[in-house]
């Protein structure tokens, strides 16, 4: 006999039947030979259950680490304790996305009609299952995800009761989290359901979410910026057009950049604070829609996904002060007072790379090809051979080389969007690609709570006491 009372098994159903229909709608986009992204994780994931149990079970006590007190002290930068499946970082090379590098993501993954950048949302396949999804499935998957891009209409208006001069991170991060009232994980987990199926909710509500992300973000960019009106968006296009278009951008280079922004913005292993923050609260299982609007409050951290903002507004104070001066020598001197006035350099460091970001080099080569004379590249590039021997000089930072934030603006400036307060929410859009995918998976693999211990400082004193004491 069923554990569940009658009235629950009621909902259960109701909720079933509704999600039934969502599927029914996304398998329209499907051709009958080819698998739905739902379809292929749900093939792969018992494997992958299967190798973790066998691997915990069979290696679960050999020591993989060994923990000093400066990391306890130091942001944990450096320990090996959390599993992302989707993306390694090296600190020499970069990312790889399931093992491949960003100019290999760049070939191999499908792309538009006419379009030369990868598809953002092909990735999220890869991310999910270890495949690059055939040109039909990209196709049919960017059509299952336009049509869930529906806002509610509490979220719509929540948008437009918020003031202006609230930042738009804060505006994107309060939608999202107002997105709970649709949430089909919180209503499957309230009504009972079991572990197991924790996983098709979690999905459901994920798509859900990645459909409505654009939507969400062109309209606090046309609410906080222009006329507050919204594009329809286009049933058969990709993720990234949409996302252009909603905003209000139809050229093609925009487009195209709009397809590698998402996608080399997505994914940068589990260590970083919004994945790992979307990673920590998911495994309280809350929602991913919960879990993602925490992952966005990091991001939206100046020493995080808003340096893309304090880059740009450096970048204007530089060209204000130097007055058309780009010369190396001024340029250096605009480097040394930010270092002397005790501020970072921003776009420049990171925790775990040791060299030029690779999503720097991709989008550099995108200026080249698409604006090699613009003012502002100029002046980008110029700072790429300036800055790094300053901040070696200064001898402070582990890594004197640019990451990913030091020239996302100026193609944005370039095509028109210049309005920097924005950029955080482009890259939450993008980072959304990359970490939703291992929410799915933590739930397809049952993964447990995260509670990694805590000491005071007396009593790490006592530890580091009795560790030296034993040497
Ligand atoms: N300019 C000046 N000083 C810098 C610096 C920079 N760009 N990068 C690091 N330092 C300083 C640190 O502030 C630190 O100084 P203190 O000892 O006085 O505290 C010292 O160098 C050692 O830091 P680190 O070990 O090299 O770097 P961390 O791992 O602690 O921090 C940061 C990594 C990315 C936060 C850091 O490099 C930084 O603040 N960079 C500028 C902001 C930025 O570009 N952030 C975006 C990073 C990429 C990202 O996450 N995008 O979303």
């Amino acid at each position: 006999m069923s554990v569940l009372s009658q009235s629950t098994r009621a909902t259960l159903a109701k909720t079933a039947l509704k999600n039934a229909r969502s599927n029914a709608i996304a398998m329209r986009y499907y051709s009958n030979a080819e698998k739905t992204l739902k379809e292929r994780f749900a093939e792969i994931f018992p494997a992958k259950v299967e190798e973790i149990k066998k691997l915990k079970k069979e290696h679960g006590h050999t020591v993989i680490d060994h923990v000093k007190l400066e990391q306890a002290y130091g942001g944990m930068r450096g320990i090996k304790g959390l599993v992302w499946e989707g993306s390694v970082l090296d600190p020499e090379e970069g990312i790889r996305f399931r093992g491949r590098t960003i100019p290999e993501i760049q070939k191999q993954l499908p792309k538009a009609d006419n379009g030369e950048e990868p598809l953002p949302e092909a990735l999220f396949w890869l991310l999910l299952t270890g495949e690059i999804p055939s040109e039909a499935q990209t196709k049919a998957f960017s059509a299952d995800l336009a049509s869930r891009s529906e806002l509610p209409k509490h979220v719509e208006d929540l948008l437009n009761s918020l003031p202006k001069d609230l930042h738009p991170m804060a505006q994107f991060s309060i939608a999202v989290t107002a997105l709970e009232s649709d949430s089909k994980f919180a209503k499957a987990y309230a009504q009972g359901v079991a572990k197991k199926d924790y996983w098709n909710y979690t999905f459901e509500d994920s798509l859900d979410l990645l459909g409505k992300l654009p939507v969400i973000a062109a309209k606090i960019y046309r609410n906080v910026f222009k006329d507050g009106k919204l594009a329809a968006l286009d049933p058969n296009a990709d993720y990234g057009k949409n996302l252009a278009h909603l905003l209000g951008y139809e050229n093609k280079d925009f487009v195209e950049l709009m397809r590698l922004y998402l996608t080399i913005h997505s994914d940068h292993e589990g260590g970083n604070v919004s994945a790992h923050t979307t990673h920590l609260v998911g495994s309280a299982l809350s929602s991913p829609y919960l879990s993602l609007a925490a992952g966005l409050n990091g991001l939206a951290g100046p020493l995080h996904g808003r340096a893309n903002q304090e880059v740009l507004e450096w970048l204007f104070k530089l060209r204000e002060e130097v007055k058309g001066d780009y010369s190396p020598k001024v340029i250096e001197k605009y480097l040394w007072d930010t270092l002397n006035s005790g501020r970072v350099v921003p776009g420049y460091g990171h925790a775990v790379l040791r060299k030029t970001d690779p999503r720097y080099t991709a989008q550099r080569e995108f200026a080249l090809k698409h604006f090699p004379d613009y003012e502002l590249f100029k002046l980008v590039s110029t700072i790429y051979q300036v800055a790094p021997g300053v901040l070696k000089k200064q001898g402070k930072t582990k890594n004197p080389w640019p990451n990913v934030d030091s020239h996302s603006g100026d193609p944005l400036q370039y095509y028109g969007l210049t309005e920097a307060s924005f950029y955080t929410v482009l890259f939450g859009v993008a980072r959304a690609i990359g970490v939703l995918p291992q929410l799915i998976i933590d739930r397809a693999v049952g993964a447990p709570i995260e509670r990694p211990k805590s000491f005071s400082t007396e009593k790490f004193i006592a530890l580091v006491k009795s560790a030296e004491a034993k040497n």
